[in-house]
């Protein structure tokens, strides 16, 4: 189905495309030039942490250049000892690339279940994974993998029947503005190119994913240049506008800095309020505390198959959809206990049907939830059945949302919840 749109004034009217309203499950990656030195601290996950506590520490490692740049931090202590203190782009050209399999990899993605799939176009180092116009050569066609990463991902990706959308850094450029470094949530903010010129560049970038890949989401991140958020066909309005004339049943989220989005968005503990708002949304995150692949991830905090089955199952039983993180490593494997998680979660997932059915809204949110204090239990809504998962062993009476009673024996639960289909009339 292909959705309608009308636009006053920057507010779009437009009904969610069925396709995006259906998807329980994106996959993420983050790949780029910071995949080479692939290193963060992995001690505090996004959105517990004072901005103090944060940005010295960051788990990201996609935000290396930035990190490196803290004076002090344990990541510019690295930076010096393993890398000497090297400009950030030589890590464009030590990134080659060499192993990557762009069939294999969506292959994988299709067999954990996934929905979309939405590689990083270009991240706020700068580096576009494409042959971006305007760039100079610093893109990954030229240098580097000397690859289209981004069309051969698309294609792939498409072939094995999953949608197709892009991540696209338009608050934050550092080869435009490098990090000086960033220090606080405002201070990110204020460090964003906002003249016409980046506004102009930026928007070019976008025009010619949606020529070239008619993505199927634009995930665009850290705001837009303030020059391009006045109403007008120049500015993100008419970015909008022509991106729907060119894919009618596409999906933007809600990091524009504008009024418009199809789709809220919150990361790891950050922004969790946007999943109660009352829009669709999309809950994401890496299998770790970072989303680039980091060496020195600690592995307590990776999550398995179970633990990321457990995290979907919660986020689509109130109303959202996972876009998990997968970070490959420069030279374009999905690292084992990545892909492990997937596939384990994939094959758990099986047990659902190729194509789950739809999971109504609760009336009240809480009804997703077990009582507190009982089993791990989750309920999803379905206009067939309450689908019910227990994430504990043992002998439970589970209080249906309706107020009925479910009596069940557990005698194990592997790693990933049991799944239990009660039909609607039983829940009447
Ligand atoms: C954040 C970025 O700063 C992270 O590096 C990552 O891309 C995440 C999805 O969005 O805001």
């Amino acid at each position: 189905m292909s959705a309608s749109v009308a636009e006053t004034a920057g507010e779009f009217v437009r009904e969610l495309p069925e396709w995006f309203a259906r998807a329980k499950l994106g996959v993420f990656i983050h790949w780029g030039a910071y995949s080479v030195p692939a290193w963060a601290e992995s001690v505090v996950e996004n959105g517990t942490v004072s901005d103090e506590a944060y940005f010295p520490h960051n788990p990201y490692a996609e935000w290396y250049w930035n990190t490196m740049s803290i004076e002090g931090s344990p990541a510019a202590e690295w930076h010096r000892k393993e890398h000497g203190g090297a400009p950030y782009d030589d890590f464009l050209d030590a990134w080659r690339a060499e192993e990557f399999d762009p069939e294999e990899w969506a292959a994988l993605f299709a067999r954990a279940g996934a929905d979309y799939v939405i590689p990083t176009a270009k991240h706020h180092d700068g580096i576009t994974l494409w042959n971006a116009p305007g760039t100079g050569g610093r893109n990954t066609v030229a240098r580097g993998p000397q690859r289209d990463l981004v069309g051969d991902l698309a294609g792939a990706v498409r072939h094995a029947g999953m949608r197709f959308g892009v991540y696209y850094s338009g608050g934050i450029d550092w080869h435009v503005l490098p990090p000086r470094p960033i220090l606080t949530h405002p201070e990110l903010y204020a460090s964003r190119p906002m003249d016409a010129a980046y506004h102009r560049y930026a928007t070019a970038h976008v025009r010619d994913l949606i020529r070239r890949f008619r993505p199927d989401v634009l995930w665009n991140d850290i705001d837009w240049p303030d020059a391009g958020k006045t109403p007008g066909p120049d500015g993100v309005d008419g970015l909008f506008r022509h991106y729907y004339e060119q894919v009618p049943d596409g999906v933007v989220n809600d990091r524009w800095g504008v009024r418009h989005a199809d789709f809220l968005t919150s990361e790891y503990e950050s922004l969790r309020d946007r999943e109660t708002a009352g829009k669709p949304w999309e809950h994401t995150r890496g299998l770790g505390l970072s989303f680039g692949h980091n060496r020195a991830e600690d592995p307590a905090s990776m999550l398995s198959a179970g633990g990321l089955a457990r995290h979907w199952v919660d986020v689509v039983a109130r109303g959202g959809r996972l876009l998990i993180n997968v970070g490959p490593t420069a030279s374009g494997r999905i690292p084992d206990e990545q892909r492990e998680a997937l596939e384990g979660f994939g094959a758990w997932r099986a047990a659902l049907g190729d194509a789950p059915a739809e999971v109504i809204a609760w009336a009240d949110p809480a009804d997703a939830f077990g009582p507190g204090g009982g089993p791990w239990l989750r309920f999803w809504n379905t206009a067939e059945a309450v689908i019910v998962f227990v994430g504990d062993p043992g002998a439970h009476d589970i209080r249906l949302p309706n107020g009925a009673t479910l009596s069940v024996v557990i005698d194990t639960v592997a790693e990933c919840p049991v799944i239990l289909s009660v039909p609607k009339e039983a829940t009447r």
